[in-house]
This record gives structure tokens, sequence and C-alpha cells, in this order.
């Protein structure tokens, strides 16, 4: 089997591009895109996609979307599965994509950088800021300069940015598209982002197993302590009512944690 040098998980809004990027790096469409307000219900996908020859694995994840309304079942199922995907993805995580639709910043950019950056990743995994829909922009860099302090006021603080477009836009008449040049150059700027931080960093970051790892060593006891205190959080980072932070650990539950 082809060697897979990273594992880079796309988070974000339902519309902020995942998928886009994901068929951008693929050369072609591999994940259905999303047309309306609501997401299509899953948790995450994956792709195993060559960038310079390389080949790395992307999941295409269900992000937390602002206004959604928590107390779901598919809710606590999305954020369950993720939880697990994110705990215990064999070869660890080497890169998380947050993507947000430019240029508003939105509460949910937040949200999604606090429970998967912060929490599920217990900021040791390097994280990088995807700005799409800045095709109209005539600097596309220029976005992140001038929002870069809003975003660290608010606790964003990615490793690195890119603002892209991720759509060629309308055919033209000369059968070219309105975006073509812009969108050639986001390939470029994603394949570089991947490159640099997963292939150029050392050392290697694991498995973030917080409870798996200390479980082996230490008692299984404090290990559940330390479980419930990150499910904690991640409840209250998602303004989860008390049934749905009942209904979150009954799916936790159902997952074969040990
Ligand atoms: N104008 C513009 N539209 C985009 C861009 N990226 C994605 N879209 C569009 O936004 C919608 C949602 O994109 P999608 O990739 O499905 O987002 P996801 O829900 O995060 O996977 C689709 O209609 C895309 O064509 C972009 O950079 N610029
Ligand atoms: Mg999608």
């Amino acid at each position: 089997m082809t060697e897979i040098l990273g594992n880079i998980i796309l988070v974000g809004e339902t519309g902020t591009g995942k998928s886009s990027i994901i068929n951008m790096i693929a050369g072609t469409k591999v994940a259905p895109i999303s047309d309306g307000a609501a997401g299509c219900i899953f948790e995450y996908h994956s792709y195993v996609l060559p960038v310079h020859g390389r080949n790395f694995r992307f999941f295409d994840t269900a992000g937390l979307n602002e206004g959604e309304t928590v107390g779901t079942v598919e809710h606590s199922v999305t954020i369950s599965k993720l939880y697990k995907l994110i705990t215990r993805l064999d070869g660890g995580i080497h890169l998380l994509m947050l993507c947000m639709r430019g240029p508003r910043i939105k509460n949910a950019t937040h949200q999604n950088w606090k429970i998967f950056h912060e929490i599920l990743c217990k900021k040791q995994v390097p994280s990088v800021l995807v700005v799409t829909g800045m095709e109209n922009e005539e600097n596309l860099d220029k976005w992140w300069w001038n929002n870069r302090g809003a975003l660290e006021d608010q606790g964003i603080c990615p490793d690195d940015a890119a603002c892209i477009t991720a759509v060629r836009g309308r055919t033209l008449r000369d059968g070219c598209r309105a975006f073509d040049d812009h969108y050639e150059k986001s390939l470029a700027k994603i394949q570089n982002l991947v490159l640099n931080r997963v292939l150029l960093r050392t050392p290697h970051i694991n498995k973030i197993n917080w409870f798996y790892e200390v479980a082996q060593k230490i008692s299984f006891q404090w290990t559940k302590i330390r479980e419930a205190k990150e499910i904690q959080k991640i409840a209250d980072a998602c303004y989860m009512s008390t049934e749905e932070r009942a209904r979150f650990r009954e799916e936790l539950a159902k997952i074969d944690i040990w």
C-alpha cells in the first residue's frame, strides 16, 4: 500500500468550502458540495489524495454551525463521532485546517476553533486557517494582515493562514472560468501549507490519546475523571442543554472506547 504521510482534518461551518478544497486538491469532484443552508447529515468522509506526489489522508468533517439547534440526536452523534475520530486516529493528526468563509468572522469560527483546536486537539496539533470566498479581493492575503489581530483577540491563533478561492467561477466567453487564476494560486497555497506544515515539521505529532495513552499507564479511574472533564468542556463550548449533555454522554458510551 502507498505510504500515507499525514492525516489532515478540515473543520468549519457548513458552506465554508471544505469539500471544495478537497476537490481542488483532488483535481476532480470527489467530495459532494453542499448547495443549500442545510448540510448533508454525515460526520466525516476521508480521502487519500496526493500533494506533489505524496499521499495524505484528508478528513472532510461536518463542522459545528452557527445558530444550529443543539439537542438533536444528530448533533450528539456528530460530535461524538468526531470526538472519537480525533482522539483515536491511527498515526495521529498532523494538521488541522479550520475553514471559514471570508470576509466576516462568525461566531462559528470561534466555536469550531475552540472545540477542535483547543479541546479536542489540546493545542498540540499544527493548525491553519483557510479563508475562502476571497476571489473579489485584489490582494488575497490582505484580509489576513488586516484581521489577524481581531482573530487573535478571540483566541484564534493559527500557525499559518491562506486566503483563497476554492471555486473556478462561471465560464467566460473564451471558455476560461472567471477565477481560474485565483484558483490555481489558491491550490498552490493549500499544497504549500500541507507540505510545509506536515512534512517539514519535526518532531512527529503523536496520537493525542488523552485517556487512551494514560489508560495503559495510570489507573482506569483517573482516566475516567480526565475524560469527564474534557466532555464537560465540549458540552460547554457547544452550549449544550442538560438534556443534550446526557445524550452526548449516551452517544459516547456507545462508542467502543476501551
Ligand atoms: N464564491 C465562492 N464560493 C465558494 C468557495 N468555496 C466554496 N464555495 C461554494 O460554497 C458552497 C459550499 O461549498 P462546500 O465546499 O460544499 O462547503 P462545505 O459545506 O464546507 O463542504 C458551494 O456552493 C461552493 O461552490 C469560494 O472560495 N468562493
Ligand atoms: Mg462539505
